[in-house]
């Protein structure tokens, strides 16, 4: 799985090349003026070299213009450094909305991945091909890494959060997938593969691996069972605590007068530790549920409230991710932001 530029992985998704370009103009620079300095000090080492043993050197009078030269250029090239990268930066790690969503959690040594759909997966993820795919990771012991060289893809998946990361594969096949964190005795074989299908493949391979519930599902049973119901309402539709339907993606308003845009983490907190941001309006009498849930449990927790909606439809099927062809049991409503 090599490009055809040596020492280069292969190049499969929307970003990879452009992260190449950038590594490529890196580079070149780089070594434009390794040789430059190089070859200018090997030959001032011979041409002022001392010719006899009492030779005494012309003083060196200072020149503000060669100053200025060699402090404005290197300037200019490290900005177009800083802005290239950054622009970058923000176009990998900004998530675009309207993506799949895949639950990614990391342990000592694999990775699990769930679908939307309920698929479960581990040490493999069949994603397909030209889609936005935003994975929501987090771990349940060490800091782990995510990382797929064939995307330009990579990052800490971190104990107590989550991490999001996109990409968009622009070709079938199968990629390597690395834990490239230190995390442990077999942290190398941590390893797995990413494996990108044409839609229609896809699809069947969905429906053929049906069974499990979906997070959403499972999230809604745990919903009553943990008894959030008796505060949130049966639907979420609020109660002696706040109306969970239609706050993901919203902003709320805390009591400390902050406004917190509504994501996967701020759920997470509002679990976890219910006391750290309180809504406004409401006092503190929400337990928590730390120890109480698993980091797969969280997911279907947050996966569920994300599926509410305010307008009050049928909660369980609505957070079925778009694909293009209509697969058994997905839901007519689906949920593009
Ligand atoms: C004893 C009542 C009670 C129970 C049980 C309860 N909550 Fe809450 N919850 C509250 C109150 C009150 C608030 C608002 C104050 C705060 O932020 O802690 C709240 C806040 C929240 C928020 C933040 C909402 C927002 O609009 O920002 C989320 C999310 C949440 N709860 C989820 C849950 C989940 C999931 C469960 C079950 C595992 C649960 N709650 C159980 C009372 C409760
Ligand atoms: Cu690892």
């Amino acid at each position: 799985m090599q490009s055809w530029i040596p020492l280069v992985p292969e190049s499969a998704s929307t970003v990879s090349w452009k992260v190449d370009a950038l590594y490529f103009y890196l580079s070149g620079v780089t070594l434009f003026f390794s040789l430059l300095i190089g070859s200018v000090l090997i030959f001032f080492v011979i041409r002022y070299r001392r010719r006899t043993p009492y030779e005494i050197p012309r003083p060196v009078a200072g020149s503000h213009k060669l100053e200025t030269i060699w402090t404005v250029i290197p300037f200019v090239i490290a900005m177009t450094m800083f802005a290239w990268g950054a622009r970058l930066y923000f176009e990998q790690y900004k998530v675009p909305e309207n993506a799949i969503e895949v639950y990614v959690v990391g342990k000592q040594w694999m990775w699990k991945l769930q679908h939307a759909t309920g698929q479960r997966e581990i040490n493999e993820l069949h994603v397909p091909v030209n889609r936005k795919i935003k994975l929501i990771m987090t771990t349940e012991d060490v800091i782990h890494d995510f990382f797929v060289p064939a995307f330009r893809t990579k990052a800490d998946v971190i104990p107590g959060k989550y991490v999001t990361l996109w990409f968009e594969a622009t070709k079938t096949g199968r990629y390597h997938l690395f834990c490239a964190e230190y995390c442990g005795m077999n942290h190398s074989g941590m390893i797995g593969s990413v494996i990108v299908m044409e839609t229609r493949e896809f699809d069947d391979w969905l429906s053929g691996n049906v069974g499990s519930t979906t997070p959403a599902a499972a999230g809604q049973q745990l919903y009553q069972t943990l008894g959030c119901a008796s505060c949130h309402g049966a639907n979420g539709e609020g109660g002696r605590g706040p109306t969970l339907a239609g706050i993901f993606g919203n902003n709320q308003t805390l009591q400390t007068g902050d406004t917190v845009r509504v994501d996967e983490g701020y759920i997470r907190t509002s679990i976890l530790n219910p006391q750290a941001q309180l809504v406004t309006g409401f006092g503190p009498i929400m337990p928590t549920f730390q120890g109480q849930v698993s980091e797969d449990q969280l997911v279907q927790l947050i996966a569920y409230i994300k599926s509410l909606h305010a307008e009050g439809q049928t909660p369980t099927t609505a957070a079925s991710p778009a694909t293009t062809a209509p697969r058994p049991g997905a839901s007519p409503t689906q949920n593009i932001r």
